[in-house]
């Protein structure tokens, strides 16, 4: 096994990781930019270097410098976590260059899947349900033409997009023009590629994904999915598993046709695939070639250790168990709570100057945060994961409610608030919401 890694990322994940490669007796780096000398997981790990200032440009997205800070240290591998550079390809084929190996999947994966025309083509190979839709449109005339043949509505999306950016949707004609030139000046602003092209638009979906965990040796398994249709602006809120809104057929279909796509591309590692599921059906997104923030709730039902997993597959251990072997116990909820204003979203970054996390049985709490920390304005404003975990979905909410109330956080604003309002809503507790249900009904939350 790995002697040593260097975990490329902060918050709770960098500490997520070190918690793993602790229990197997691995010793860590962290990289830190000058604004997270405090934080906890540089605290914890046996040696620390600093990578640059406060600007994530300067230091968690500097390759070069994490690099350095990898030979310097003379680590084995690198965890790079979510977010930052977890699925830039180009950093995992510098990793692999300089004989250290990349916790993730192979660099060639990461790149086909940043290619969401590619990834769509591939899946379609694999037997994987796609939405209608298009190759690459060249102007404003093949937009409207191939919207006519497909049908009102349409999103445009950018070739390398994900994640909701540069997406637009056009409901007619008259709309076509302007969705196609503003998918492509977003597209050109945020990504490396300015290519967009066009899906039928789904009006009312929920957001589900797969859970995939992939060796070396073509054993892949499934760790069942995950509902994160509650989301607001392209950031989920709240996840949970199973999904509330699958049968049972239908969660093996899903499940079942997303193992056996990540098997036929000769994936390696975790990773998850996202759907969107309408009026019974499902359709693949794109794959997620990281670990995910939600992975959590996913463990708690499994019991598997999915960073633990990651780790010994890239050292090339062999999974060691089969599909029959996961059982899928009960229920989990993941609310994130975020340093933010829960009425108005502003980021709410600052001391902490209390912090008492819940606990219990079934009660989880992934965060970096203590009392005193100082919460630097620079980063994503997710400043904790509190996970439940019971047998039924009921008693689970019931668990969830008693932990949102137990959990203390003086000194900043939080969106503690907002989830108590949403456990609340009718809807949520009978399981009936899609992408857009948050954002339509949060006005009128009491
Ligand atoms: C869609 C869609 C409806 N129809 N594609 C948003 C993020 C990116 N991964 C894909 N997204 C969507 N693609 C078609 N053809 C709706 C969304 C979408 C969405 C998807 C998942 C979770 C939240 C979302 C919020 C807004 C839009």
């Amino acid at each position: 096994m790995f002697e040593k890694v260097l975990i490329a990322n902060r918050g709770e994940v960098a500490l997520r990781i070190h918690r793993a490669c602790r229990e197997m007796g691995i010793k860590t780096v962290a990289v830190h930019s000058e604004a997270d000398a405090n934080a906890m997981h540089v605290r914890l790990a046996d040696e620390a270097v600093c990578i640059g200032p406060a600007r994530p440009g300067d230091s968690y997205l500097n390759k070069s410098a994490i690099i350095s800070a990898a030979t310097i240290t003379g680590v084995d591998a690198i965890h790079p976590g979510y977010g930052f550079l977890s699925e830039d390809a180009d950093f995992a084929e510098m990793v692999e260059e300089h004989g250290i190996a990349f916790i993730g999947p192979k660099s060639e994966q990461i790149r086909m899947m940043g290619d969401k025309l590619k990834a769509r083509e591939f899946a379609k190979e694999c037997g994987l349900p796609v939405i209608e839709g298009s190759d690459v449109l060249n102007n404003v005339d093949e937009a409207r033409t191939k919207a006519n043949e497909i049908g009102y509505p349409v999103i445009i999306k950018a070739k390398a997009g994900g994640g909701g950016k540069g997406m637009k949707i056009a409901y007619n004609d008259q709309e076509i023009g302007t969705a196609y030139m503003m998918a492509k000046a977003e597209a050109k602003a945020s990504f490396p590629s300015d290519d967009v092209y066009m899906e039928k638009y789904l009006q009312n979906p929920r957001h589900i994904e797969v859970q995939i965990l992939a060796d070396s040796y073509g054993n892949v398994v499934h760790l069942g999915e995950r509902d994160c249709s509650i989301q607001r602006q392209n950031q989920k809120i709240i996840e949970e598993t199973p999904s509330p809104a699958l049968n049972e057929a239908q969660r093996k279909e899903i499940c079942e046709l997303a193992r056996s796509a990540a098997a036929k591309i000769g994936y390696i590692s975790a990773g998850t695939m996202e759907f969107l599921f309408e009026d019974g059906k499902f359709y693949f997104l794109e794959m997620n070639t990281r670990l995910q923030v939600e992975h959590p709730i996913t463990e708690a039902v499994s019991g598997v250790d999915i960073v633990r997993e990651q780790l010994r597959i890239a050292d090339g251990a062999k999974l060691g168990y089969s599909q029959e072997d996961i059982k899928l116990h009960g229920c989990a909820i993941e609310c994130r709570i975020n340093a933010e204003d829960p009425e108005t979203f502003v980021p709410n970054a600052g001391k902490v100057t209390e912090w008492h996390a819940p606990g219990g049985l079934g009660v989880r709490v992934d965060s970096e945060i203590y009392s005193g920390y100082k919460i630097p304005p620079f980063y994503d404003s997710m400043i904790a994961k509190l996970i439940v975990h019971g047998r039924t979905r009921n008693g689970v909410l019931m668990r969830m409610n008693r932990a949102l109330e137990e959990f203390v956080i003086d000194g900043i604003k939080t969106t503690i608030p907002l989830h108590q309002k949403i456990m609340a809503q009718p809807e949520y507790i009978d399981g009936i919401y899609d992408i857009h249900w948050l954002e339509n009904n949060i006005r009128n939350f009491k």
